[in-house]
């Protein structure tokens, strides 16, 4: 592991390379609202955040952003921004409301305005085709455990790649695939909210099948077309030699689950039976159609996970049993500063990810971080600004690591910050506020925080200046402190 001074801010610039692609990301059941009109379906994020309980506060993505009406005023601030990629996703249910059959063109007809708007101001469309926003209808009939999801998505993506595919979009089939199977149908803490093993392996094995069918209808459609997928890898490290296995497993389970069957065409075999999909689910051809070539592995990181062995009965601050595994603690050294999510700060944890993926992925495919970024307690200030140093301190420390990955070989070709706005944050609801730009709920208002201008002024100048420039001395020193956390 490579350690780096506090927040690699070593008093001189660091250039990136020539070309770099520095954008900010998205997605539509998070920025969007407009869940009515013009013809949209029900997805299943609609259905699951107006049932009561399962999102904090009671928020649902019915307005979030207004995204869908003020597409035009944020593409302008993302070109303010000095961007010159912008990640969104497609909502399935504006293309297809029932998932299906019949195409809703106002769905379709948004989705070229917005890729026509983008590249008039010369910012690249990277666009997810599935961000988790399910057409109910399909969940009706099973969802992602039933493998005929797996066929319609595909449909689907053909159907939006065939709309608006002549833009030189970068195009991602499906976003964070673990995220879906274990939260959405294993722990039941996302839409649809499924509590169980079965229909989680099932759904683990037709993302990947998924994945595997929309690549072979893209190509068809854009032969020359930059493809990928986007997954969420973390290192998984282990305190003390006795919690490696634990660790190993965990890394399994979380991040190889879908890393190695994109990556290998298999499963890991590290990972606990329930875990992994029934082999009768596994059709032949279903791994060589997951493992086909992709131009670009998309990586989300935000935050490293550490495992301990230990007694369940005495935990300590920060530490949680790990569902299912007597003895397996996971924790948080009390070193590392936290977000207001909770989550640690760890810009090693960043690098290390990078390494360890470039070093499986087929010669020529690149890298990019397709997310990463921190929540903060923000606020507007008496004078109208919101200075949020702690994001301008965590962005600069991943954005350090990342360019010691450069510099060690990974072929790292760009960087989305997530997330361009603060927005619909999930079973969060709008009680945590990732964005470069604050977003005023109750009137739409944005306003671009200290982090914005500190990105803008990296993405114009394709460098990272030192953190000390960035925010003097003492305001950097207090940034990345652990006592600094909330
Ligand atoms: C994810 C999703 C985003 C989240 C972001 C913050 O990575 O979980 O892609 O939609 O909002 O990561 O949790």
């Amino acid at each position: 592991m490579t350690t780096t001074g506090a927040d690699g801010s070593a008093g001189v610039a660091r250039a990136f390379p020539d070309g770099f692609l520095w954008g900010a990301a998205s997605s539509a059941y998070q920025i969007e609202g407009a869940v009515h009109a013009d013809g949209r379906g029900t997805s299943v994020w609609d259905t699951f955040s107006h049932t009561r309980g399962k999102v904090r506060g009671g928020d649902t993505g019915d307005i979030a952003c207004d995204f869908y009406h003020r597409a035009d005023d944020d593409l302008d601030l993302i070109a303010g921004l000095g961007l010159g990629a912008f990640r969104f996703s497609v909502a399935w249910p504006r293309v297809q409301p029932a998932g299906r059959g019949a195409v809703n063109q106002p769905g379709i007809d948004f989705y070229r305005s917005l890729v026509d708007g983008l590249r008039a101001r010369n910012i690249t469309p990277a666009i997810t085709l599935y961000h988790w926003d399910l057409p109910q209808s399909l969940e009706d009939l099973g969802g992602w455990s039933n493998r005929d999801t797996a066929q319609r998505f595909a449909d689907y993506a053909q159907i939006v790649a065939e709309a608006i595919g002549d833009v030189g979009a970068m195009w991602i089939t499906i976003n964070e695939p673990q995220v879906v199977a274990h939260q959405g149908y294993r722990i039941g803490t996302h839409a649809p909210g499924h509590t169980d093993d079965a229909l989680a392996a099932a759904a683990t094995h037709h993302l990947v099948l998924a994945h595997g069918l929309a690549l072979e209808r893209l190509r068809s459609v854009m032969p020359a077309a930059r493809l990928g997928i986007t997954l969420d890898i973390h290192p998984v490290r282990a305190i003390g030699e006795e919690a490696e296995e634990a660790a190993k497993v965990a890394d399994a389970e979380q991040n190889r689950i879908f890393l190695d069957p994109v990556l290998h065409g298999s499963y890991p075999s590290s990972a606990r039976e329930h875990l992994l999909p029934p082999a009768a689910l596994i059709h032949e051809g279903d791994m060589e159609l997951a493992r086909a070539p992709i131009d670009f592995l998309g990586i989300n990181y935000y935050t490293p996970h550490y495992v301990r062995l230990g007694d369940w009965a005495q935990l300590g601050r920060d530490e949680t049993p790990v569902a299912g595994r007597p003895g397996v603690i996971a924790c948080k050294p009390d070193h590392l500063p936290r977000t207001s999510m909770g989550w640690l700060i760890e810009p090693d944890g960043l690098y290390d990810t990078l390494v360890t993926v470039a070093g499986e992925a087929a010669p020529g495919c690149a890298l990019y971080v397709t997310e990463n970024g921190c929540a903060a307690e923000d606020y507007v200030n008496p004078d109208g600004q919101v200075d949020d140093f702690e994001r301008v301190a965590y962005l600069h420390g991943h954005l350090h690591a990342a360019w010691r990955a450069i510099q060690d070989g990974v072929p790292l070709d760009g960087y989305f910050y997530w997330s361009l706005h603060d927005n619909f944050e999930w079973a969060w609801g709008y009680q945590k506020r990732f964005g470069l730009v604050f977003v005023d709920f109750d009137t739409q208002r944005r306003i671009p925080k200290r982090s914005a201008a500190f990105y803008r002024h990296v993405a114009r100048n394709n460098e990272l200046p030192p953190l000390e420039i960035v925010l003097g001395e003492d305001v950097a020193a207090q940034a990345t402190s652990p006592a600094g956390r909330p």
